[in-house]
């Protein structure tokens, strides 16, 4: 039998024989289907999967008070109602002994496609009823902008739903600069489901109408080689300093559109000063940019040439701003496409991310569908997501954020469903030390993750696979039923039932359940997303009908012109929503917060290590950690489909030739890479498509601390390596980009050590 279902990746039928999931197909309305999608034949019913509810010996006999052996110690399998009845009590004391506050369920993570069984919002919604918690605010993932953009051009909701579309790419764009590139790879995901991917052919059509692409990156395929790109290749974090010497072409060559500076933007003349060095003394010529971008100077200048000369849409991948002082190159993009003065003219401007997800730039009807109501946080507390193992270590202390002081609070339990912090969170060594700090972890997962591992309550979570729910987000115009395509596995439990077994434990099921099963939950959401129809001026059908057709697709409305053409024309009657209605080339805003690490206009800094700056003569290269392609971040890493990239069992490290020869390694050797925060084990890969002094590992191997005194991680997690640093005191995101490490060869004790034969 086939079912349908639907993933973080695409929609795809399985084929279940004999109560197992034996292939993944396809569906025809997909014209370029994920590669990830294999992921799932072994991986749902892996071995890995978690059996029954387990409790940490140590937790649940008292013996480690001090939680020393959190992450080390063995299990004890126990009944739902036993291990139910443990969390639900010291649920209540923490919150009867500190407040909701020492409780932290920020839960940070993509967990999978539905919309009901979305495990973050069932966790939510238990937690309000309860009192609420402290929460997490902003994304791994765009954390920076979320911040700094919203004080310059417009919220970041806005902007990715509503940015220039490739189709007015294809129909308008001369030169596409893409710094970060566009990889093909990242745009096979798209955040709770994605029917048609479209995005490599509608940059393929580009290409095929005549629009050139830049791919300003250290790595060479971040743009397809199909798309024919100029390659540019700076230094990791090194943009701001290029977009700068760009900036500087325009303005001493007379080619910054001062009309469009005058009239659509406020704060020029601040910047002007600091661009020409009269603030600083320091003038930023190609020449500056390219002592430190180690760009030939002659190349920035020649493409602000090219761009002021042509139809030119400018855009980042997320990863820039991932990075120490990450708002920068955001802000400082914006101010370039400010200076080339076609934002707002049709495949001009400026926008973000064009292949992080697959439906960034799509041209589909935006949609909000229903979700599942949360209701309010009563503790109304939260801290900026990645602050998480600082809030843990310094309760109490105070940080900035966006013009306005946190201050950590006590935390006592962490609970945790629908992530993995021992995948996404940086300097996993200070992690670890962190987590080990609270009382009690609660942690839902279907599999033994290290996020799993690391806690002492332990529900088994079934996967989408094992429900029914309904794929549909704001970005993708059609709905899906999820059809349940195997039995629960072993004793999993949906996130939904595990909350409303916590909440009859705690008096308040009748609350949180309202009497409703799954189906009718889902019907709920059919009739609460109908209304909104009806406001938008179509219908959906009977849920019934629906139930029986398997999807549905949404009328279609394509969007027309851009999304800035009304400001362009007339700023005044369809103003921005900054401070100023304009674009904030100076925001008095930010200024006025007085930050030395974001200050009133974009600037350059230093980040803390970089090619060329502070730590390179200790460590010589750089590391960059992008997503990887064979899976979703952590995400069936355990499936035979992602294990097969691996090498040795191990995460691939790409290094250039010439980094390679000058340490005696080959292709398939194993190698320690490490730095002052951390160490672990990857399988070499050598490729000259990268900068000599660049080295790349992406994320989600499974965190796997060697025992003993070999201080190594033995999957390749390039978190181990990463700092754990806010990028500023603006938006206090996550700076993973920002990374030194050295590599060596592993020796032969090491080796033998790790049972591997040199
Ligand atoms: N070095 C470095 N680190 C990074 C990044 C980087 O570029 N470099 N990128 C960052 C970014 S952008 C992101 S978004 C994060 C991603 O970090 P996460 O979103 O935390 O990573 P995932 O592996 O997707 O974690 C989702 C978890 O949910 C579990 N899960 C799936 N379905 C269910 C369910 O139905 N119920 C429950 N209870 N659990 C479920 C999965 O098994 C998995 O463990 O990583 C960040 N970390
Ligand atoms: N297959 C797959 N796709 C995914 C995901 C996944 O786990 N797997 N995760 C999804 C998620 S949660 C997110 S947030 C998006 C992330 O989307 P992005 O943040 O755009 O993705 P990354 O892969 O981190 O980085 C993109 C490219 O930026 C380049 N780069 C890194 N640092 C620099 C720099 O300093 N300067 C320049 N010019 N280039 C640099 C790298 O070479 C890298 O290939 O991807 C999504 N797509
Ligand atoms: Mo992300």
């Amino acid at each position: 039998m086939r079912y349908r279902n639907a993933t973080q990746w695409g929609v795809y039928d399985v084929e279940v024989k004999d109560g197992r999931i034996v292939d993944v197909f396809a569906i025809d309305e997909d014209p370029d289907p994920a590669e990830i999608r294999h992921t799932l034949r072994d991986g749902v019913q892996h071995s890995s999967r978690i059996k029954t509810p387990a409790i940490r010996r140590g937790w649940l006999e008292g013996t480690d008070p001090e939680n020393s052996l959190r992450g080390a110690d063995e299990f004890v399998d126990v009944s739902w109602d036993v291990a139910l009845g443990y969390a639900a009590k010291e649920l209540s004391r923490v919150k009867e002994t500190y407040g909701n506050r020492s409780i932290f369920a920020g839960s940070y993570g993509w967990a999978s496609a539905g919309r009901f069984h979305h495990a973050q919002s069932q966790l939510h919604r238990f937690i309000n009823f309860m009192g609420g918690c402290t929460r997490a605010m902003n994304s791994y993932s765009t954390a920076a902008a979320q911040v700094i953009l919203p004080h310059v051009i417009a919220p970041w909701g806005q902007m990715e739903l509503e940015q220039t579309s490739l189709e007015d790419v294809i129909n308008h764009t001369e030169l596409f600069i893409a710094f970060g590139g566009l990889p093909s790879r990242n745009a096979q995901v798209a955040y709770g489901g994605i029917t048609e991917h479209r995005t490599a052919i509608d940059l393929q059509r580009a290409h095929k109408a005549g629009t050139a692409f830049v791919n300003v990156s250290p790595v060479r395929h971040d743009v397809a080689d199909a798309l024919d790109p100029r390659w540019i290749v700076p230094r990791p974090g090194t943009d701001v300093a290029v977009m700068l010497a760009m900036a500087y072409v325009l303005e001493t060559q007379n080619l910054a559109d001062r009309k469009f500076l005058a009239m659509h933007c406020v704060g020029y003349e601040r910047f002007q000063s600091y661009l020409l060095g009269q603030t600083d003394g320091q003038a930023k010529t190609p020449q500056w940019a390219s002592e430190i971008s180690s760009i030939a100077a002659s190349t920035i200048e020649s493409l602000a040439i090219e761009a002021a000369g042509k139809r030119t849409f400018l855009t980042a991948a997320w990863s820039l701003q991932r990075a120490d002082h990450g708002e920068q190159p955001y802000w400082m993009l914006v101010t370039l496409a400010a200076m080339l003065g076609q934002i707002g003219l049709t495949g001009g401007g400026v926008g973000f991310g064009y292949s992080a997800e697959g439906f960034v730039g799509s041209n589909w009807r935006r949609f909000n569908w229903a979700a599942v109501s949360k209701g309010k946080n009563p503790a109304d507390f939260a801290i900026p997501v990645a602050r998480i193992a600082d809030m843990l270590l310094n309760p109490g202390e105070s940080i900035s954020y966006d013009g306005r002081d946190i201050t950590y609070p006590d935390t006592r339990l962490i609970y945790w469903a629908g992530g993995n912090p021992f995948h996404h969170h940086q300097d996993l060594n200070r992690l670890t030390k962190a987590w080990r700090r609270p009382d009690t972890v609660i942690v839902n997962e279907p599999w033994w993750t290290p996020t799993a591992q690391w806690a002492d309550i332990v529900f088994p979570a079934t996967t989408s696979f094992e429900r029914t729910d309904i794929c549909a987000s704001s970005h993708d115009p059609y709905a899906h039923l999820m059809q349940q395509a195997i039995p629960p596995q072993f004793d999993a439990r949906s996130d939904y039932e595990i909350f409303s077994g916590l909440a009859d434990k705690l008096g308040f099921a009748d609350k949180f359940t309202q009497g409703k099963g799954e189906m009718e939950w889902l019907q709920d959401l059919w009739r609460r997303s109908n209304e909104r129809a009806k406001a938008q001026g179509f219908e959906l059908p009977d849920f019934d009908e629906f139930l029986e057709k398997g999807s549905y697709q949404i009328p279609p409305k394509t969007r027309s012109g851009d999304w800035l053409a009304g400001f362009r024309v007339d700023p005044l009657k369809h103003p921005l929503s900054t401070p100023s209605g304009k674009i904030e080339i100076f925001s008095t805003t930010i200024d006025r917060f007085g930050y030395a690490d974001c200050p009133g206009h974009a600037v350059w800094l230093e980040p803390f290590e970089r090619l060329g700056g502070a730590g390179n003569d200790k460590f010589p290269l750089h590391l960059i950690s992008p997503q990887p392609k064979r899976r979703l971040h952590s995400q069936y890493d355990q499936s035979a489909y992602s294990q097969a990239g691996k090498i040795h069992g191990r995460e691939p490290l790409t290094l250039h030739p010439n980094a390679a020869a000058e340490r005696g390694i080959q292709a398939g050797d194993l190698l320690r890479v490490f730095n002052d925060r951390g160490a672990c084990v990857v399988g070499a890969v050598i490729s000259e498509h990268i900068k000599e002094d660049v080295a790349i590992l992406p994320t989600g191997a499974w965190f796997a601390p060697s025992a003993g005194s070999l201080g190594l991680e033995l999957n390749g997690n390039p978190n181990v390596l990463t700092k754990d640093k806010g990028t500023s005191s603006l938006a206090q995101g996550p700076s993973a980009h920002t990374c030194l490490v050295e590599v060596v060869k592993l020796s032969a004790e090491e080796l033998q050590a790790l049972g591997v034969r040199g």
